[in-house]
């Protein structure tokens, strides 16, 4: 029994530095970039990230009306719904200028600037 709860202590360390080291290559490789949809308008209008690497895209609506993420130019269209956050992931991009816009409400557009 206490052999037993020696052996589950030892472990624990073990288990939660193996936990994070498999863990580790998707936290450090993807970068992540994030926009904020408010008063119908995206914060910011224009949203720098790198070049020639996965983006891990974090989409907020702050708003309490529906909105839909869209870009023709990055393949990406995905709703996003009062209140609520959504994880896209673009790229890797070529380094350039990228539009998207709320197909809800169009006149809500900005750009993604990959450098
Ligand atoms: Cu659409």
């Amino acid at each position: 029994m206490r052999l037993q709860i020696i052996r589950d202590l030892a472990m624990r360390p073990a288990l939660t530095l193996l936990a994070f080291l498999l863990a580790w290559p998707a936290v450090a490789d993807t970068p992540t970039a994030s926009l904020t949809i408010r008063n119908r308008a995206f914060e910011p209008a224009e949203l720098e990230v790198p070049a020639n690497q996965k983006i891990e895209l974090h989409v907020r609506n702050a708003d309490t009306a529906a909105s839909e993420f869209e870009s023709a130019e990055l393949h990406r269209e995905k709703m996003v719904a009062a209140g609520q956050e959504v994880v896209i992931f673009i790229g890797p991009l070529r380094a350039g200028s990228y539009e998207f816009f709320d197909d809800l409400n169009p006149r809500a557009r900005g750009h993604i600037v990959a450098r």
